[in-house]
């Protein structure tokens, strides 16, 4: 394995300096991180394949670690921060003078990953654009507020987790009513970008650089009537998130009798068993907001990878799922995703 003892002498095309970035940020070196990528600028690699080629994979690196249990909550943590003083530092050295129009980008309502659309707002920088960036969790009202004193050409706006997705369709049909388009990114719009013309969004894009792309082509597209595009949600949609605290509270009572073992759980693994079925409610929601059942099935997939790196079985997630269908017989459409949640935590040869 190459061992990179200085930044300084490598560049980003060598094999295994990915692997060194992210042993930097994983050993919480901040200084080493921050000399890595200064260093790249240095010798004159564009701060666009910095962002792109070393930061988001290093990144994407931490998400697999901690979801495999390699590395701990603190960890990510940790690594994340030092990920964004290295694309400060990035930023930092950057001074394109804008020449294009001007964008509004923002995490909608919730939505608490800020890095990736910090990203994004320094690509579009290098790309010429005025950038307001208005990082993590904007409220919807708030983001139309603020278009109205800015007066953008288009929002850039980011669901990175799909429950969120009620609020961003909130939100891009707000940002639409005042006149501005919206182009969506992020993971929660789903593969592909799938959801986003659902929830109402004008184009979507994949990743900063395709955005950079879409920007520059046939933009602003022509905004139709954003009426066509109200509430999307329903009886059933409107009930599960009335009801979420109640549904979460009878399913943790009940677990004991579907799923003896967490009597003996401690209270890390009881708040974690809390977490999690509050999420799976939260999912349930949203892919009823959506109507598509990938939303949830996805969802069930993920936590199983999850839970098994930590030890957890599938029949302890599948008896989580039961307790909550036992308090949703009058509802049709959670009965289904409920079900074919559950399909997707049997072992191969039982599952359709
Ligand atoms: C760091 C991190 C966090 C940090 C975020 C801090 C911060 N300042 O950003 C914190 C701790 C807050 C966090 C919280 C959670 N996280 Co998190 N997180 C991550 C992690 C490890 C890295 C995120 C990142 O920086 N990615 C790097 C970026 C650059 O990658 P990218 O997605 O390719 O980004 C590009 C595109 O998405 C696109 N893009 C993004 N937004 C937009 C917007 C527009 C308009 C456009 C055009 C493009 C665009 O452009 C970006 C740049 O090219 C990811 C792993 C991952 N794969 O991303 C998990 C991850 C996203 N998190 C995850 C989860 C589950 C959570 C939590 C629910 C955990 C929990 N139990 O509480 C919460 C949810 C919080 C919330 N409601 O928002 C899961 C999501 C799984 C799923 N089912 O979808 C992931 C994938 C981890 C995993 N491997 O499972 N997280």
């Amino acid at each position: 394995m190459t061992v990179f003892t200085s930044s300084a002498q490598r560049s980003l095309d060598d094999p295994g300096f990915r692997d060194h970035f992210l042993r930097l940020i994983g050993d919480g070196d901040e200084f080493g991180a921050v000399e890595a990528v200064t260093a790249l600028l240095d010798q004159g690699v564009p701060a666009q394949r910095i962002m792109a080629d070393l930061i988001t994979p290093a990144q994407q690196r931490v998400g697999e670690l901690w979801a495999a249990n390699e590395w701990s909550i603190a960890r990510e943590h940790a690594a994340t921060a030092i990920s964004e003083r290295a694309l400060a530092a990035v930023a930092a050295r950057s001074n394109v003078r804008p020449h294009r129009g001007r964008l509004t980008i923002a995490c909608v309502d919730g939505e608490w990953h800020a890095l990736p659309v910090r990203i994004l707002a320094e690509t579009l920088r290098l790309d010429g654009w005025r950038v307001d960036f208005l990082g993590a969790s904007v409220p919807g009202p708030h983001l139309v507020t603020h278009l109205h004193q800015t007066g953008p050409d288009a929002v850039a706006l980011s669901c990175m987790i799909a429950t969120r997705l009620p609020r961003a369709h909130a939100a891009i049909t707000a940002c639409r009513a005042a006149g501005v388009p919206v182009i969506a990114g992020g993971r929660g719009f789903g593969p592909g970008g799938r959801y986003a013309e659902k929830m109402g969004a004008d184009a979507w894009a994949g990743s900063a650089e395709d955005a950079v792309a879409r920007l520059a082509i046939d933009w602003p597209p022509v905004i139709d009537d954003p009426s066509t595009s109200a509430f999307l949600g329903d009886d059933e949609y409107t009930w599960v998130v009335r009801h979420r605290a109640d549904l979460i509270a009878t399913a943790l009572e009940r677990l004991a009798a579907a799923y003896p073992k967490v009597r003996r759980y401690d209270q890390r693994q009881a708040d974690a068993t809390a977490e999690d079925t509050g999420h799976i409610v939260d999912f349930l929601a949203a892919a009823l907001y959506v109507g598509e059942d990938r939303v949830f099935t996805d969802f069930i997939d993920w936590t199983n990878s999850v839970l098994t790196a930590r030890g957890v079985p599938p029949e302890a997630l599948a008896a989580g799922l039961g307790v909550i269908r036992d308090q949703l017989h009058d509802w049709p459409g959670c009965l289904r995703l409920l079900d074919a949640g559950s399909i997707r935590l049997r072992p191969p040869a039982d599952a359709d």
